[in-house]
């Protein structure tokens, strides 16, 4: 065979549709003194020639399909220095991955300041209102390795870099307000805890199994962060319809040098959403990428994602108030008593160049701050400030993981820091130590009075060198029975589905018991479902190392559904489709649909698509075993009579009705849908969240139905 017949030609390399870049911003994402795009996209092109494929060397390659062997069957040749390099590099293509939050999806962004903070904080980016500030941020789950599935029950992280013109600013934080453990010094033993066990090596993303709930049901302080995992929050319908916080007290300091406590948080634009558990599970198996799937096609649609960054500003007042201690990570500051003040917005309006050099690569670190902000003695966030720098050299392979431009801040960076691995920037001109009595460009940089400064907070006067944890951090129970009260009835059912679906893949009896003696001291009535649920006796109630207080009232902003968007906007619609299916009525839909800001996806028998009653060519976005219905968040069966009669016969067909009706989604349907109806006995099921879509204008009363986003009323489903 000759060469040329074993190398695809250019015509067929060129076959794949090449997707438009919505990265077209000249100056984001720019490392100040390597001047490469965060994706690396630059730096491929300073190899030369655009089309010629080069070795890292630069040397362009005449065979990229065929290794350099002594005749056409012989041996390979050592001398083959392109084979080796490509090998080489393959063989260390891998970093490990993080420890934990290993599983995440990262995109670029800018926040929007609203107002001078000046009062509050000498903060560079919240000085002046409309200035934008680039960000990247980071979502991720927790307990699962890199390729495990979205949908995992487990904590999302929300961690955002602000590259601000004095440094940058990192705020890493979760989309639940509080944290397991009080003290990092557990942190390790948490996440052994959590991880596959390590004799047997599973199970993967999961906490339902013996070890995290032995660590669990031993560890009173992280009750409180388990009714959060328990809860619906655990399982977002997507990462741009969830909250986010800071989670620590965090310090604001003006330019006079008052410091000011407050809490970070995250207000999702497009309102909190989560799905139900029988759906996640389902949504694993069906599409493990839908999150980031989501996060992906949202922004490249131009549906940006958006968040409100908002304060609690901890004044003195509120200190007084509030029963707990502000440095204990396991309790929040309710927004009934510290009202939560918007200061700023996030949008997140570019996909990455490239994963690995950017999502892959990033390095958080909470001891990121910049003059303004502070840290406070909340203990877990100290132990945090020494974990992550610590965690970026092994993670990065040394300690010039800034130099990478998504780490790279975007202002100067001067500094007499120098050499390891991969330096690439190293002081200019002489003088690499200070002080020194160079002059001019030789001197190099100094320091400055405006440069940042710890605020000089004072020690109490009795600080003796303990390992104890403060009485103020000692009540674990009553914010969790506040979270708990604080829920609809729906939202507490799941919690009680939750914790009977964990609790019964623990094998040893003794553990749940543990558990569900420290639940008595939650809510009795929570306790006594779960133990129904597991069939087992009420333990009596463990001893609690503080009485907890039994009479705080409900805080209505810890529940999903009571803050619901009231819009059905950046949600999808799975549309259910036959030849012969009326066309005005699937135009109809699509347009109320694309009005709300909601978007239709067609799923179809064959991907080709169908053909409408007017002759007309529908394409498939999904074929039907493709598009289950656990990836909408309502459906509509437009169809034919044959089509039905059809449909009723297919196992995918079934569940995805089936399946929309048990998750409680709104369900529009053409009168030509009854068989399917019928077949699965829906027809006698039918209640308000069926729709009829008969006539055009049905299609806008089905999508304003669509902005309750479930039919929570549904018995029994
Ligand atoms: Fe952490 C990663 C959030 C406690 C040690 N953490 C990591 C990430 C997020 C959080 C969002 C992923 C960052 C990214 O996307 O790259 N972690 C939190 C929050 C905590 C918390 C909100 C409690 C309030 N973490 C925590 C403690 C320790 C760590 C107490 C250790 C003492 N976390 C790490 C780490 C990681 C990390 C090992 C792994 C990868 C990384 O840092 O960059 O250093």
């Amino acid at each position: 065979m000759k060469k040329s017949q074993q190398k695809p030609s250019s015509k067929q390399k060129s076959a794949s549709p090449k997707e438009s870049s919505s990265n077209s911003s000249p100056s984001v994402g720019k490392c100040p003194f390597t001047g490469l795009a965060a994706g690396g996209e630059n730096h491929q092109k300073a190899y030369g020639d655009d089309d010629i494929m080069t070795t890292q060397q630069g040397v362009p390659i005449s065979d990229d399909q065929n290794s350099l062997k002594m005749g056409t069957r012989g041996p390979s040749l050592l001398e083959d220095q392109v084979h080796r390099e490509k090998i080489f590099h393959f063989d260390h293509e891998r970093i490990p991955e993080r420890v934990v939050h290993a599983r995440g999806y990262g995109a670029r962004g800018y926040f929007e300041n609203y107002d001078n903070l000046s009062d509050l904080t000498c903060a560079d980016h919240f000085q002046r209102a409309g200035e934008k500030t680039e960000t990247f941020v980071r979502f991720s789950t927790v307990a699962g390795s890199a390729g495990s599935p979205d949908l995992a029950r487990d904590v999302r992280g929300f961690a955002v870099k602000f590259y601000t013109k004095k440094g940058n600013w990192d705020l890493v934080g979760n989309n639940i307000p509080v944290f397991f453990i009080q003290d990092g010094m557990k942190f390790p033993d948490l996440i052994h805890a959590a991880k596959p066990e390590p004799d047997r090596g599973f199970p993967q993303a999961q906490t339902a199994h013996d070890n995290f709930w032995d660590f669990m049901s031993l560890m009173p302080e992280a009750t409180h962060m388990i009714m959060w995992i328990m809860s619906d929050r655990a399982i977002p319908r997507s990462l741009r319809f969830m909250e986010g916080f800071g989670v620590h007290t965090f310090r604001l300091v003006n330019a006079k040098g008052k410091s000011t406590f407050v809490k970070f948080h995250w207000k999702p634009k497009q309102g909190m959403q989560s799905v139900v558990w029988n759906e996640a599970v389902k949504i694993n198996g069906a599409d493990p990428d839908f999150h980031r799937r989501d996060m992906w096609n949202s922004i490249k649609n131009g549906d940006f994602p958006e968040w409100e960054l908002g304060i609690q500003i901890l004044t003195q007042k509120v200190v007084d108030k509030f029963p707990f201690d502000i440095l204990d990570a396991t309790k929040l500051i309710p927004e009934e008593l510290a009202p939560v003040r918007p200061i700023g917005r996030l949008v997140l309006d570019q996909v990455v160049d490239n994963f690995f050099a950017e999502t892959e690569q990033v390095a958080f670190c909470t001891q990121n701050i910049v003059p303004g902000i502070d840290h406070s003695n909340d203990p877990l966030l100290q132990s945090r400030n020494f974990s992550y720098l610590d965690t970026q050299l092994k993670r990065l392979g040394g300690p010039n993981f800034t130099h990478i431009p998504v780490n790279a801040p975007r202002c100067p960076m001067r500094h007499f820091q120098q050499d390891g691995h991969m330096a690439m920037h190293n002081p200019k001109g002489r003088a690499n130590y200070e002080p020194n009595s160079w002059e001019g460009e030789e001197r190099g940089p100094r320091e400055s009075d405006a440069g940042f400064k710890s605020y000089p907070e004072p020690a109490e006067d009795d600080s003796v060198k303990v390992r104890q944890r403060s009485e103020t951090f000692a009540d674990h129970y009553s914010q969790a029975r506040q979270f708990y009260i604080s829920q609809t009835p729906i939202e507490q059912e799941h919690m009680v589905s939750a914790l009977v679906f964990e609790l019964s893949k623990v094998k040893t009896e003794g553990i749940r018991t543990r558990l569900m003696a420290n639940l008595l001291n939650v809510d009795r009535g929570l306790a006594e479902k779960v133990a129904n649920g597991l069939g087992m006796d009420l333990p009596e109630a463990s001893e609690p190392a503080r009485q907890p207080i039994t009479d705080l009232p409900e805080s209505p902003a810890l529940s999903i559904l009571q803050n619901g968007p009231g819009s059905f906007s950046g949600r999808k619609v799975g549309v259910l489709v036959t030849d012969g299916l009326r066309h005005k009525v699937f135009k109809a839909l699509k347009s109320a649909a694309e009005k709300e800001g909601a978007t239709i996806e067609v799923v179809a028998p064959k991907v080709g698509g169908v053909i409408a009653d007017d002759g007309e060519r529908i394409v498939g976005d999904e074929k039907l075993d493709g598009g289950p219905s656990v990836l909408y968040d309502a459906v509509a069966i437009l169809v034919s009579e044959e089509g039905a009669t059809e449909l009723a016969k297919q196992p995918a067909a079934r569940d995805f009705l089936a399946d929309a009706f048990a998750h409680y989604k709104f369900i529009a349907y053409s009168r030509e849908a009854e068989t399917l109806l019928k077949d699965l006995q829906l027809d006698k099921k039918m209640d308000d969240g069926f729709i009829p879509l008969m006539k055009t204008k049905d299609a806008s009363i089905f999508i304003e139905t669509c902005r309750k986003l479930r039919f929570w009323d549904r018995p029994g489903a």
